[in-house]
């Protein structure tokens, strides 16, 4: 497998066997440790050669507007599913159809359905937030459990969340607020939160990664990232939100003029595959929920059924044309304001 970091080529793995299929050019908007697995689990099962290339999910669809003329990839795996959904509208991708839709969630099928096709659910996680539980206690700060108390003056500089220029998780955030409490409201409280922000990194899961090395007190992030910091020995402890919030679908899209079709619908077979879900996300050791019904969900992991979660409005937040209204909003009215 080669993985393809913004222009960084690496070669992962020895050449593969004689009896390999040609490749796949696989875009990946989870992290690389999730990415990873991936990519190999299949190259083993299909003896297809996977280059591998990463970013945060309003980059890679930022990557397959620029491309689209002479597109590069194959297949688009992972990452929120609004930019999926934007990317499908404005004709990137195409429809496909696995006889294991079946087998999905109704949310996965959901959104497959809601797109004629252009996507499909791989995964989904919750919105809330991640706290080091170390740090809270030594500078006496509540751990945050509302969405209200993330305004407490006590979190100035406290307070991290991506960017949502360049992060799918960050979009979530201001479409959740803006469906929970409407837009103006939703961005006078992004305004006043802001003065707590610390940072504004371009990856989602920067925020949570900093969370657990100390970096910064809190953050706002999926809680299965929280949880996974957790079981993985780090001082985190996670929240969803009193008040509600809102959830990703990772999505997965076929890429329009693909080179390689053939062998981006087999991927696209075997990625829905239980079989397919529970090895990778048990290498990568991820805590989301699968979209096939038959992958147990992993202890530890958060469970949806038990969180309040919104009616996620994907046609909405997922179209173009509000994606862009919105950034350019909170570029303007938020991202643009003096810390
Ligand atoms: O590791 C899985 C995951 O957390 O990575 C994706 C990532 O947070 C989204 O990327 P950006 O916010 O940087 O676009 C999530 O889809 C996924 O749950």
């Amino acid at each position: 497998m080669r993985a393809a970091l913004g222009c960084t080529a690496i070669l992962l793995l020895p050449a593969l066997p004689a009896s390999a299929q040609g490749s796949l050019n696989l875009y990946c908007s989870a992290t690389i440790e999730w990415c990873t697995p991936i990519a190999r689990g299949f190259e083993r099962e299909s003896g297809i050669r996977v280059v591998l290339s990463q970013k945060s999910t309003g980059e890679m669809l930022a990557q397959l507007r620029a491309e689209a003329r002479n597109p590069r990839g194959d297949v688009w795996w992972g990452g929120t599913g609004d930019p999926h959904v934007a990317a499908g509208e404005e004709g990137l991708t195409v429809a496909h159809e696995s006889p294991r839709i079946a087998e999905l969630h109704d949310w996965a099928q959901a959104q497959w359905r809601q797109t004629e096709g252009r996507t499909v659910g791989v995964y989904a996680s919750v919105l809330g937030f991640g706290f080091n539980t170390e740090l809270v206690a030594r500078r006496n700060l509540p751990a945050p459990r509302c969405w209200a108390d993330l305004l407490n003056p006590a979190y100035r500089g406290e307070i991290q969340m991506a960017n949502p220029n360049s992060s799918g998780t960050a979009y979530i955030v201001i479409a959740t607020l803006v469906q929970m409490m409407g837009e103006e409201p939703a961005f006078d409280y992004l305004k006043r939160l802001h003065g707590s922000i610390n940072a504004y990194p371009r990856s989602g899961t920067a925020p949570i990664t900093a969370v657990a090395r100390g970096e910064t007190a809190l953050s706002i992030s999926f809680v299965h990232n929280a949880a996974e910091e957790a079981a993985a020995g780090f001082p985190v402890g996670h929240a969803v939100p009193c008040e509600g919030t809102g959830y990703e679908i990772g999505s997965m899209s076929i890429i329009r003029g693909a080179r390689n079709m053939a062998n981006a619908q087999r991927f696209y077979h075997w990625a829905l595959s239980a079989e397919a879900q529970i090895a990778a996300s048990a290498e990568a050791r991820k805590l989301q929920t699968m979209a096939n019904r038959n992958v147990p969900l992993t202890d530890g992991a958060p469970n949806m059924a038990t969180a309040r979660i919104i009616d996620y409005d994907n046609a909405r937040f997922g179209a173009g044309a509000e994606r862009r209204r919105l950034l350019a909003r909170w570029d303007r009215e938020v991202g643009a304001l003096p810390r």
